[in-house]
């Protein structure tokens, strides 16, 4: 089989840049090893900042995101009893939206598959050959039988743990890396919101987000011991810790539901640079991890394949490789500001064992200062809506 751009990895990115290449005129197939319905199952982010928002909504698979997302203008701060708003669009003009990120997995998967695309689940033994010519190849196992797709270029969308990262040499790669001594205990529980905004709790007991799903589906997450089992937390030893963590003395109260998912995720931060070697470009988790604190994980996934599909377009329509030989540097300078936000949003609310009580109320004013001054409320609001990191790259 022959396509232009083959694609691993049928996540965010992958099947967000298949769209966009469509659009664009240019064919891409898109292997991925899991099979639909648990690409279309798996819970994982929510939140989408407004240019995600804008990109899906413009490229015509926004409308089911428009309809059954929630429009947030804003979210709430809780420290110290007391629970104080972060009005988004006052700051920035601009907002997010609450969609499951499986949702729009639904939805790039229904309009690729509308447009015919070759989108090939369960495959395996994924490895890719030739990237160092421009004849590359990915080679894999499909029902029994081995296939290798040939194609211009090979575009790793394969995740944290996918193997297109590793075909980069190591000599020219650079890996910047920080792991968290601590995890998210993350629940799904039927009930009303507790609230209409999404709330982030600094506690000293630790952190806690209280997130929405649905009007009957709530998202709610508390930092754990990543090594911890979900075994250990029975459902009212949750409510107690969630109620005690993000309750507000000033009479919030979390409403409790009957909890019908739990799972724990460590927290990383890391970049691989470069996310590109020959005819191989990374994008999304392959080259790049955030903790979830800033939401920005599958944000900077759409980004990246943004950012990428104009290049590819600039290759195919006017035999331009300026735009591929600089996705490395531009994709970066959005990612190296969601991987310093992400890490100041953690940094500022969590817990962190051993932290002396000196540094503690270092956090208490530092939260002090972005809900009372609006400059510090402005740096916060336009790095969540994704506005910093769009900046950052208005050379495009
Ligand atoms: P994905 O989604 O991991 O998709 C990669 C796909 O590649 C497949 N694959 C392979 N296919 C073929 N051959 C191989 N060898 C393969 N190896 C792997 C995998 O099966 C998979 O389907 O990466 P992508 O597309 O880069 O997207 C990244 C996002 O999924 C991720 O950054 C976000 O989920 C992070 N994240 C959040 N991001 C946000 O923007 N907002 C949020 O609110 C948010 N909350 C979160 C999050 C991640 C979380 N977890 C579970 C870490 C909350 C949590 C709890
Ligand atoms: C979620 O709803 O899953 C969610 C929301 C905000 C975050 C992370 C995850 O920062």
């Amino acid at each position: 089989m022959r396509t232009q751009v083959g694609i691993i990895g049928a996540g965010p990115a992958g099947l967000f840049l298949s769209h966009l290449l469509h659009l664009r005129g240019i064919d891409s197939v898109v292997l991925e090893t899991r099979t639909r319905d648990q690409i279309e199952s798996t819970i994982r982010a929510g939140v989408l900042e407004q240019g995600t928002m804008d990109l899906l909504t413009q490229t015509g698979v926004g409308e089911r995101m428009k309809a059954e997302g929630a429009l947030h203008h804003g979210f709430e701060l809780a420290f110290e009893g007391k629970r104080r708003r972060i009005d988004l669009t006052d700051l920035t003009g601009q907002a997010i939206t609450v969609y499951a990120q499986h949702e729009v997995i639904k939805d790039l998967v229904a309009a690729r598959v509308a447009a015919g695309a070759e989108l090939r689940f369960g495959v395996s033994d994924t490895s890719v050959h030739g990237i160092d010519t421009d004849k590359p190849s990915i080679r894999y196992c499909h029902e029994g039988a081995e296939h290798e797709l040939q194609c211009d270029f090979v575009i790793g969308c394969d995740g944290s743990q996918g193997v297109s990262r590793q075909a980069i040499p190591q000599a020219l790669r650079k890996d910047f890396e920080r792991v968290y001594p601590f995890g998210w205990f993350g629940i799904l529980c039927e009930g009303p919101p507790s609230s209409d905004e999404l709330i982030y709790a600094r506690h000293e007991r630790g952190f806690a987000l209280i997130s929405t799903r649905s009007p009957n589906v709530q998202r709610m997450y508390f930092q754990c011991d990543p090594k911890d089992s979900v075994d250990n937390w029975s459902d009212d030893r949750i409510w107690a810790e969630l109620h005690a963590r993000a309750d507000s003395d000033e009479g919030h109260k979390i409403i409790d539901g009957k909890i019908f998912q739990k799972n724990i995720v460590g927290m990383r931060s890391f970049v691989s640079t470069t996310m590109q070697y020959g005819r191989l470009f990374l994008a999304g988790d392959a080259a790049h991890i955030v903790p979830p604190t800033g939401a920005k994980g599958l944000n900077l996934a759409v980004a990246d394949v943004n950012v990428l599909s104009k290049a590819l377009d600039a290759f195919y329509k006017e035999n331009r490789t300026d735009l591929l030989d600089r996705y490395s540097e531009t994709a970066l300078k959005r990612i190296w500001r969601a991987e310093h936000f992400s890490y100041w949003m953690t940094s500022m609310l969590h817990r962190i064992e051993g932290a002396s009580p000196f540094e503690q109320q270092l956090q208490v004013a530092e939260l002090e200062y972005v809900t009372t001054s609006r400059t510090a409320a402005t740096v916060l609001a336009e790095n969540y809506v994704g506005a910093a990191g769009a900046q950052m790259q208005v050379n495009l």
